[in-house]
C-alpha cells in the first residue's frame, strides 16, 4: 500500500477517520477496530464524495442507500456520520457502545440518523440492500414520468468476506444479478481476513469469477488506500446500467498498526493505549488530544452538507413540477413514502360455505393490493401455495420492473431479508410467504424485521399436520411457539376466512410491527361469529354455550371448528361451555385485564386448549388446572385427516378430554 501523507487533504481527511474510529473503540473499551482502519479510505470516498445525501435531512426520499453490512465496523459509519454533519455528536463517539447511546455496539435503524438498516448479523445486510434497489427500481418505473426522474438514486453497501460467506447474501447477489440491478454497487472489502483467522482456512474460491457467472459486473481495486482508483472503480459501477457492480478492494485489517495489522487479532477488541499511539505515529498524526479533528478536514467535509442541501433543493424543484403535472400520483408517491396508506375495510364476502385460509388470504390480498398501490412481495417458489401472487400484476422482470409480483425463487432466508429491505427503502408494503415449517430458514431476517420495526407481512401456509402425505420435514409442531417467542411479532392464526381478513387488515395496517399470518392447507367452514374486533383483541367468545359455562375450549386456526363441534357433543350431554377463538397471544396479551378476564375468566378452571402444536407457553391461558390437546412429537407421512384422528384432534376427543378435565377438577 502506498503510504499515506498529510500533505494530501483526503488522506488527512481518512486518517482523522481512522483516529477517530481508534480513540472510540479505546474510549468504549470494545468494538471492532480492524474493519474500519482498514476500510476508512472507501468510506471516505463513499461519503465525502460519492452518496447523493443531505445529512440534515436523512430522510430525504431520492438520497442514496447506503448500508454498512459489516455492521461489526459501526464505528467507522458513526465517525462518518458526524465528519459529514448528520446529527451523531463527538460525545456520540464517546459513548460508543453504551446504554441508551445514538452508538450501539451496531449500527441500528431507528437510533442513529443516517444509519439505514440494522446490521451485524453477518450475510444480512446484502439482501437488505437488494430489497433497496429492487423498491428503487420498482418505484422509479411507477412514478417516473418523461424526464421527471422523482426516483432516481443508488444503493451502496461495504460488505466482509465473513458477508460473502454466508448462503444469505448469496441468495440475495443471485436473485440481484438476475434482475440486473444496475444502481446497486458493492463495496468488498477483501482483507482476507476473519474473526478466527486467514479467510483461506475456509475459503478458497473466486469470489469475482462467482459473482460474474451471477450478472454481476465485478472490477478489482488492489490498493485500498488508492482513493483515486476506488472512486475510478465507483465510477465504472455506476455507468454500467444492466448490472449490479461488485467492487473488490484489496484492504489490510488494521491498518497501520505495527503489530496487529494483517491478522485477527485486531479484529475485534481496543489494541490498547501503546499500540493506539504507535498506529498514530504511523499514519504521521502529531495531534496528542484523543477525537481531534483538522480544521482542514472540517473543511473538507464542509462540501458534504453543502452539496447535499443543493442536491435535494434540485430535487424539490423537480417534484414540484412532478406534483404539478402529476398531482395524484404526487401525492400517492408521498402518502407510500410516509406509510401513511391505511384500509379501513375489506368488501371481500365469503359466501361459500367452506375456504381453507391460504385460499381467503390469497383474495384478501389482492383486494388489499387495489387499495394499498405499494405494495409488492411474492414467494420461495410456491406462490400457487401460498396463493401470494397479485392476480391483476406483472412479476418484475430486469426488463420491467413495475411488476409488483416478485419470483424469489427457492431462497427464504434471502426473500425474507430483501423484504426487509424493501420495506426499509420506504414506499412500499412488503410481504412474502412459503410453508410455515420453513419459517425456521428465515427466523434471523424476521427476527431483523422485528428489531427494525418493519411491518412486512409473513404469509406462512401449510400451518399443521393437516397437510399430511409430505410427512414430519413438513409438518409445523414448534414453530407456532418459536415465532410467539419473539418480541415484536404479532402471530396471527385464522381460524376462517373472515378471521384471515381481519389478520390481513391488522397486518396492512401495522406500522411498527412485523406481522405472520399463519394459514392452512385443508377448507374450514366460514364461521357464524367471527369477528374482526375479536381478532384485534387477539382472542373472543366465538361460541357461547347456551347456557351458563362450565369451562372453555381455546382453540385456534382450523381447531377453532372442532372445538366448536366438541362444544354441541358437550351439551348434548348437559355439558355446556364456551369455545374461544385465540388468533393471536401478542394481540391478547395488549388487551387489559378487564377485557382478559372477560375472555377467560381467572375463576374458571375448566379451561382446553386445543391447537396443532407445541403445548409450550399455553399454562398462561389455561390456567393452573387447565389441559391442553397439543402435539410435542414430529408429525408422520399418510392422510391428514387420519394422522389428525390419530393424535387426537377429533370433536369426540375433545369433548372426551373436557369431561375428564371437568372431572378431574371437581
Ligand atoms: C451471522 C454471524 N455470524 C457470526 C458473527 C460474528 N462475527 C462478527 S465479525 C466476524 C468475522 C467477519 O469477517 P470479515 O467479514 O472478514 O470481517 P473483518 O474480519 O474484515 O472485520 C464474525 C464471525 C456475526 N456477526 N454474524
Amino acid at each position: 500500500m502506498k503510504p499515506l501523507t498529510k500533505e494530501n487533504i483526503s488522506q488527512l481527511s481518512v486518517t482523522t477517520v481512522r483516529t477517530l474510529s481508534i480513540d472510540s473503540v479505546e474510549y468504549a473499551q470494545h468494538g471492532h477496530l480492524g474493519m474500519p482502519l482498514g476500510a476508512a479510505p472507501m468510506a471516505y470516498a463513499l461519503y465525502r464524495n460519492v452518496l447523493k445525501h443531505n445529512p440534515k435531512n436523512p430522510k430525504w426520499y431520492d438520497r442514496d442507500r447506503f448500508v454498512l453490512s459489516s455492521g461489526h465496523g459501526s464505528i467507522l459509519q458513526y465517525t462518518l456520520l458526524h465528519l459529514t454533519g448528520y446529527d451523531v455528536s463527538l460525545s456520540d463517539l464517546k459513548n460508543f457502545r453504551k446504554l441508551g447511546s445514538k452508538t450501539p455496539g451496531h449500527p441500528e435503524v431507528g437510533y442513529t440518523p443516517g444509519v439505514e438498516a440494522t446490521t451485524g448479523p453477518l450475510g444480512q445486510g446484502l439482501p437488505m440492500v437488494v430489497g433497496m434497489a429492487i423498491a428503487e427500481r420498482h418505484l422509479a418505473a411507477k412514478y417516473n414520468k418523461d424526464d421527471l426522474n422523482i426516483v432516481d438514486h443508488y444503493t451502496y453497501t461495504i460488505c466482509g468476506d465473513g458477508d460473502l460467506m454466508e448462503g444469505v447474501g448469496q441468495e440475495a447477489m443471485s436473485l440481484a444479478g438476475h434482475l440486473g440491478l444496475g444502481k446497486l454497487i458493492v463495496l468488498y472489502d477483501s482483507n482476507d481476513i476473519c474473526s478466527d483467522g486467514s479467510v483461506t482456512d475456509s475459503n478458497t474460491e473466486n469470489v469475482q469469477e462467482k459473482y460474474k457467472t451471477m450478472g454481476w459486473q465485478t472490477i478489482l481495486v488492489e490498493d485500498g488506500n488508492d482513493l483515486e482508483k476506488i472512486q475510478q472503480a465507483i465510477e465504472l459501477g455506476k455507468k454500467e446500467t444492466n448490472k449490479p457492480t461488485l467492487i473488490e478492494v484489496k484492504t489490510v485489517i488494521g491498518y497501520g498498526s505495527p503489530n496487529l495489522s494483517g491478522t485477527e487479532h485486531i479484529h475485534s477488541n481496543p489494541v490498547g493505549e501503546k499500540e493506539a499511539q504507535l498506529i498514530k505515529q504511523q499514519y504521521g498524526w502529531h495531534f496528542e488530544d484523543p477525537f481531534h479533528i483538522p480544521d482542514k478536514v472540517k473543511e473538507d467535509f464542509s462540501q458534504v452538507l453543502s452539496n447535499g442541501l443543493d442536491n435535494e433543493n434540485k430535487w424539490n424543484e423537480l417534484f414540484k413540477q412532478y406534483q404539478q403535472k402529476y398531482p395524484a400520483l404526487a401525492t400517492e408517491f408521498i402518502r407510500s413514502m410516509e406509510n401513511e396508506i391505511e384500509i379501513n375495510e375489506l368488501s371481500t364476502e365469503f359466501t361459500e360455505e367452506k375456504v381453507a385460509t391460504r385460499s381467503a388470504s390469497g383474495t384478501v390480498l389482492n383486494e388489499v393490493a387495489s387499495k394499498v398501490p405499494s405494495i409488492i412481495g411474492g414467494s420461495a417458489d410456491l406462490a400457487s401455495s401460498n396463493k401470494t401472487t397479485l392476480r391483476d400484476n406483472e412479476f418484475m422482470t430486469k426488463e420491467d420492473y413495475r411488476g409488483s409480483n416478485i419470483h424469489f425463487g427457492v431462497r427464504e432466508f434471502g426473500m425474507a431479508a430483501i423484504i426487509n429491505g424493501i420495506a426499509l427503502h420506504g414506499g412500499i408494503k412488503g410481504y412474502c410467504g412459503t410453508f410455515l415449517v420453513f419459517s425456521d430458514y428465515m427466523r434471523s431476517a424476521i427476527r431483523m424485521s422485528a428489531i427494525m420495526k418493519v411491518p412486512v407481512t409473513y404469509v406462512f401456509t401449510h400451518d399443521s399436520i393437516m397437510l399430511g402425505p409430505d410427512g414430519p420435514t413438513h409438518q409445523p409442531i414448534e414453530h407456532l411457539i418459536s415465532l410467539r417467542a419473539m418480541p415484536n411479532l404479532n402471530v396471527i392464526r385464522p381460524a376462517d376466512a373472515n378471521e384471515t381478513k381481519a389478520a390481513w387488515l391488522i397486518a396492512a395496517n401495522s406500522k411498527k410491527t412485523p406481522t405472520a399470518i399463519i394459514l392452512g392447507r385443508h377448507d374450514v367452514p366460514v364461521l357464524d361469529n367471527a369477528s374482526l374486533e375479536g381478532v384485534r383483541k387477539g382472542a373472543y367468545l366465538i361460541s357461547e354455550g347456551t347456557e351458563e359455562a362450565t369451562g372453555i375450549i381455546i382453540a385456534t386456526g382450523s381447531e377453532v371448528e372442532l372445538a366448536i363441534k366438541a362444544q354441541n357433543i358437550l351439551e348434548s350431554k348437559n355439558i355446556f361451555v364456551n369455545v374461544v377463538s385465540m388468533p393471536s397471544w401478542e394481540l391478547f396479551n395488549q388487551q387489559n385485564e378487564d377485557y382478559k378476564n372477560s375472555v377467560l375468566p381467572s375463576n374458571l378452571d375448566n379451561k382446553l386448549a386445543v391447537e396443532m402444536g407445541s403445548d409450550i407457553g399455553w399454562r398462561e391461558y389455561i390456567g393452573p388446572k387447565g389441559d391442553t390437546i397439543t402435539i410435542n412429537t414430529f408429525g408422520d407421512s399418510g392422510n391428514g385427516q387420519e394422522l389428525a384422528e390419530k393424535l387426537g384432534f377429533t370433536p369426540e376427543n375433545i369433548a372426551h378430554r373436557f369431561i375428564e378435565l371437568k372431572e378431574r377438577n371437581l
